[in-house]
């Protein structure tokens, strides 16, 4: 059945794999399995057609068949569900690196995303030179408590899973701040997730259509 997932048809971040149809496509990547994409623009969004995939006008979107999803957490776990290599067999590995999904996206991501809002959404608020350390602070005390549970281990429980592949995924977002340089260990973390063959491959599949300018 052809997998279609949905995604920018220019994203913001001129190609750097920070929009999350990224994680979408190197979660296919990893599981083996090919996918179509359609391009939407920020208006296509906000209309019902793509509404009625996506209740609040994101991007991406996941169709196989008749199943219609949207969240990049349920599409990984989905996609982890279905196909083997992003979840362990054994049952309590398995809870732990879903947990891990779910602490990526619950606990680290809110901090990282708050730093986009201080900077770009508000950053014109006489407020927001004030607020920007304590958004920072946040996200440090996030990041030194990640770095101090992976040590010096390679992933984050045993073997590379769903959990890290989220995890990588929102760390990213942190790059263009430089503050992901200020924890070593975890920088050398996501470095490992960008050298996976699967992340590559996804990576390059977002900038064909990213570096370039939008059509018509
Ligand atoms: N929690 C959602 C967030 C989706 C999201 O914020 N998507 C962004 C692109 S990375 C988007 O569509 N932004 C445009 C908008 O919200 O209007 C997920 O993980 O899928």
């Amino acid at each position: 059945m052809t997998i279609t997932i949905t995604a920018f048809e220019q994203s913001p971040d001129g190609g750097k794999g920070l929009a999350r149809d990224t994680r979408v496509r190197w979660a296919l990547e990893e599981v083996g399995q090919p996918y179509e994409v359609r391009l939407v623009s920020f208006r296509a969004m906000k209309e019902p057609a793509h509404l009625g995939l996506h209740p609040f006008g994101q991007i991406p979107t996941y169709e196989e068949g008749d199943l219609t999803l949207f969240e990049t957490g349920s599409i990984i776990f989905h996609l982890a569900e279905h196909h083997p290599g992003l979840l362990p067999g054994d049952a309590n590995a398995r809870a732990r690196a879903i947990t891990w999904m779910f602490a990526s996206l619950n606990t680290v991501e809110p901090p990282i995303l708050e730093l986009v809002t201080v900077k770009i959404v508000e950053g014109d608020k006489p407020w927001s030179k004030e607020r920007l350390p304590l958004v920072l602070d946040r996200i440090r005390h996030r990041l030194n408590q990640l770095s101090a549970r992976l040590g010096d281990a390679d992933w984050l429980d045993g073997a590379f899973s769903a959990g890290d592949l989220m995890m990588v995924s929102v760390l990213l977002r942190l790059r263009p701040s430089g503050i992901l340089d200020e924890f070593p260990s975890l920088a050398a973390y996501v470095a490992r997730g960008e050298a996976r063959p699967a992340y590559q491959r996804a990576f390059a599949a977002q900038l064909a259509i990213n570096a370039q300018p939008p059509a018509g």
